[in-house]
């Protein structure tokens, strides 16, 4: 991505002109340091209104050996006016991993998913989410949630084995729904269709973190960066 930025600014020079400005789809990496959990994400807000933001953080252990599965931490700062988010990990909502949460009093729920069509998806245990001990959370305007994902980059959707490569940007999709749901405290809880879908492209590398796994365990999390458990990326 960051090539591509540059040759079309060489052109632009070239062209003693501006350069042009990024598509609208492209990634862009803006790194954010949490200081409740200690984590940098990479950070990508989603419209859910015209006026309001849903926003996906994503952390991921730096140096993933290449081809291994790795976990990676997921917050979320959503509306206090919406009663559902997800995020699908595969840019559609139909076989991939669907990571849904919704407000519960002081502290969200958050629900693994699986869609095999347009339907209600139902619960996915291929993906299994952990909540740190800091960054689950709401106040008058916001409920946020801050989860270890281990499943969640890899999954066999609709044409075979699926890795999300940790060096790279990825197109997700997201829905969002104003309704709440029937049983928030519950991560099973059936849930209202959504009034808004649409797409985001994240980068993964500005959330790439070299002492991932400490800060795991400084959260009360155990684990590393592979799915072998083994804490290789200390
Ligand atoms: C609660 C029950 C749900 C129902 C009944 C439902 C139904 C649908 C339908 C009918 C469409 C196609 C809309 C169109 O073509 O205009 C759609 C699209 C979509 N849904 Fe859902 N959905 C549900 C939950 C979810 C959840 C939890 C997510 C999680 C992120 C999600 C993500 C998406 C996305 C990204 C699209 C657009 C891409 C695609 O068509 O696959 N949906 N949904
Ligand atoms: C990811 O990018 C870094 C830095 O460019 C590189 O050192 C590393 O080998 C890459 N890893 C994979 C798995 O491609
Ligand atoms: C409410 O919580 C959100 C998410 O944690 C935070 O960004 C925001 O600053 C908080 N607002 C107030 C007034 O504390
Ligand atoms: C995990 O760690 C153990 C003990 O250090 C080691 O024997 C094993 O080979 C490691 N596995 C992987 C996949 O790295
Ligand atoms: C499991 C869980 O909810 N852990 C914590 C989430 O974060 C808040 C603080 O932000 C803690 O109070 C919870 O214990």
């Amino acid at each position: 991505m960051r090539t591509v930025y540059g040759l079309a600014a060489l052109a632009g020079l070239a062209a003693s002109r501006p350069s042009p400005e990024p598509l609208p789809l492209e990634a862009r990496a803006v790194a954010v340091v949490d200081q409740e959990t200690g984590f940098t994400f990479s950070e990508t807000k989603a419209a859910a209104t015209l006026s309001s933001n849903i926003v996906f953080r994503i952390a991921t252990p730096a140096n993933v050996p290449a081809g291994q599965p790795y976990d990676i931490v997921l917050q979320v700062i959503a509306p206090s006016a919406l009663g559902w988010v997800g995020l699908a990990w595969g840019g559609s909502m139909i076989r991939n991993p669907l990571t849904v949460s919704y407000p519960n009093g002081a502290k969200p729920t958050v629900s693994s998913r699986w869609a095999t069509a347009h339907s209600p998806p139902t619960t996915y245990t291929g993906a299994t989410l952990t909540p740190l001990t800091n960054g689950n959370k709401s106040n008058g305007t916001h409920w946020q949630f801050t989860v270890k994902c281990t499943g969640c980059t890899t999954y066999t959707g609709s044409s075979g084995q699926v890795r999300i490569d940790p060096n790279s940007s990825r197109r997700f999709g997201f829905a969002c729904a104003n309704a709440k749901v029937s049983n928030p405290s519950s991560s099973s809880s059936s849930i209202p269709v959504h009034d808004v879908y649409n797409y985001i492209t994240h980068d993964f590398p500005a959330g790439a973190n070299s002492n991932f796994a400490a800060l795991l365990q400084r959260n009360g999390v155990s684990g590393g960066g592979a799915d072998t458990g083994n804490t290789t990326f200390v």
